[in-house]
């Protein structure tokens, strides 16, 4: 088996420290990381969202692969800077305020970073002006708005409303979701996309920004 099979075997199965091993033994042997991310990383991250929606994974295992290839990209990271790899996009993500839920944002910003995006992740209860210092500060093209209670959904429309207050709403556009957000209420709240799950929060981000 190849390193670039290990470590896609590694993903998959979510075990990071072999995928960290094989990472490593990968760019040693000259793979570039070009191959590691968009030839690897993003296939079996792909998989384990296919594998994830037709139930044969569940929350656990997607944690597990999730952290797997977290570990694989802390390695490639600098390299990929190094050979000036553009990303396809820059997009700002967090949980909205009052909400500390951070674990189904977590996994769409680590499906997003695996999917060639340049993510800045803000954390969980993050206040309106937050959200805008950040896509202001980092140029960013997509902003991505997590809840999970009913109660902090309203902070949904407020970072909304906020990006339109600054002037900001057409420089931006913005993809919700969360357990209780539904996608009407996404179009009720004129958000621009609406993402039921991470395995399919790249394809939204992407034709968002029209990549
Ligand atoms: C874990 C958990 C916690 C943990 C959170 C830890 C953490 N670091 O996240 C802790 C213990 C802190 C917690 C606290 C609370 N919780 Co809680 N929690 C949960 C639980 C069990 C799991 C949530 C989770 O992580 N799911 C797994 C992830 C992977 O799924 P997900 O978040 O939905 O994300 C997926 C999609 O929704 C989507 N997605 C998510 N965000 C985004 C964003 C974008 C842009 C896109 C495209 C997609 C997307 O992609 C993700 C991956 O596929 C749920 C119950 C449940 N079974 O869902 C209750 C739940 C959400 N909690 C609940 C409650 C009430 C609370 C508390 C108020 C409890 C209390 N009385 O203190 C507090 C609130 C604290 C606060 N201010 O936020 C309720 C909410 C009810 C409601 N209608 O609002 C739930 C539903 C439990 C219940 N049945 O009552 N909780």
């Amino acid at each position: 088996m190849s390193d670039l099979e290990k470590l896609r075997a590694a993903v998959i199965e979510g075990d990071w420290k072999a995928a960290a091993a094989a990472t490593r033994a990968a760019i040693a042997a000259g793979a570039a990381p070009l191959e590691i991310t968009s030839g690897c990383l993003i296939p079996a991250m792909n998989e384990v969202g296919r594998r994830f929606e037709c139930e044969e994974y569940f929350v656990p295992d997607m944690l597990l692969s999730a952290r797997a290839m977290k570990a694989a990209m802390e390695i490639v990271r600098p390299l990929l800077a190094k050979a000036g790899a553009q990303p396809i996009g820059r997009v700002v993500i967090g949980t909205v305020k009052g909400d500390l839920h951070d674990i189904g944002k977590n996994l769409v910003a680590s499906m997003l970073e695996g999917g060639g995006f340049e993510v800045i992740d803000l954390g969980a209860d993050v206040a309106p002006e937050r959200f805008i210092m950040a896509a202001q500060e980092s140029n960013a093209e997509l902003v991505a708005l997590s809840a999970l209670l009913t109660v902090t959904m309203p902070s949904i429309p407020a970072t909304i409303d906020a990006f339109r207050a600054a002037g900001l709403r057409d420089k931006v556009k913005i993809m919700v979701g969360g357990a209780p957000v539904t996608r009407e209420y996404a179009d009720a709240i004129g958000a621009d996309g609406y993402g039921e799950g991470a395995a399919n929060a790249v394809a939204l981000a992407r034709r968002l920004i029209g990549a």
